[in-house]
């Protein structure tokens, strides 16, 4: 897909975002627009996998660990033909399946998720099936930093790096603020990169907006061979959106009529820059 295509897509993606929270009255803004970059990348240069292999064990899987970013996930996956996008008008209604957190119960999703601190862990388990079984499908994973001190992250660190799980590539979403503030202050996870070096990963640092150097990063899988790799994706909560940029209060919050009007204008002024 051409540069001027998925920048494209980003923006069409944010403005979707934007418009499914806005119906359900919930969901997880700013996170969802700090990673819908590498959603882009992942689902449309890198990954093989789309709704007609999803039920071959070759596909490529992708897991959101960082599940409460779910809306991010629905909009990409409705781009790419698992469900008809007009099935997310029921997002967080009564009886639907598109609930804010990912379930199987959706087509395109390979894992329930959202009680943060087990996407490594089953993605690592993934990574190990692929060995064993001897296939050759890549296992990617969306970890938040703010996650990254939950559940059982870094025994799955350890144990990736153990069973040298090179078809692996985990994602940190490092857009560092978490649910109730700076991570840093809530449980400080630094220095990330210094860490996964030495429970055994090879890391590379990126712009998690910039979608050429996601693109040029994930072709460089696996960094070394032998070792998972790990993506420190420098990000912006709220991404695209001036007054969501960067305020934790949009971990979840739901623009109101007026801000979602604004939030659209910038979104379509930055279109204009690709017509
Ligand atoms: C086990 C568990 N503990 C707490 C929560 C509540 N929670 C939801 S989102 C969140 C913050 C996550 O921060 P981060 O991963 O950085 O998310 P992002 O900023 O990327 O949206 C927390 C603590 C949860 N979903 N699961």
């Amino acid at each position: 897909m051409t540069e001027k295509k998925l920048n494209i897509k980003s923006i069409e993606y944010r403005k979707k975002i934007l418009k499914y929270v806005v119906g359900a009255n919930a969901g997880h803004t700013g996170g969802s627009l700090s990673c819908i970059d590498i959603l882009n990348v992942l689902y449309n240069h890198v990954m093989n996998v789309g709704p007609h292999n999803f039920q071959s064990p070759d596909r490529d899987r992708y897991i959101q660990s960082k599940g409460h970013s779910v809306e991010a996930l629905y909009v990409v996956l409705a781009d790419k033909g698992f469900f008809p996008e007009k099935d997310l008008e029921t997002l967080c209604k009564y009886s639907s399946h598109y609930i804010g957190h990912p379930t199987k119960k959706v087509k395109g999703i390979e894992q329930n998720t959202g009680a943060l601190g087990h996407g490594l862990s089953l993605s690592a388990g993934t990574a190990l099936a692929a060995k064993m079984d001897k296939r050759d499908y890549k296992v990617f994973t969306l970890l938040g930093d703010g996650e990254l001190p939950e559940g059982s992250n870094w025994e799955a660190a350890l144990s990736a790096a153990h069973y040298k799980l090179d078809n692996l590539c985990a994602i940190v979403d490092k857009n560092s603020l978490q649910i109730t503030g700076a991570t840093a202050d809530v449980c400080n996870t630094e220095p990330l990169d210094k860490k996964f070096e030495s429970f055994g990963w090879a890391v590379r640092h990126v712009d998690g907006h910039d979608l050429e150097l996601l693109k040029r990063t994930f072709d460089g899988l696996p960094f070394e061979e032998g070792k998972p790799s790990v993506v420190i994706a420098h990000t912006v909560k709220g991404k695209g959106i001036s007054f969501m940029e960067n305020e934790v209060k949009w971990h979840h919050g739901v623009p109101a009529k007026e801000q979602y009007t604004m939030a659209v204008e910038e979104l379509d002024k930055a279109l204009l820059a690709y017509q």
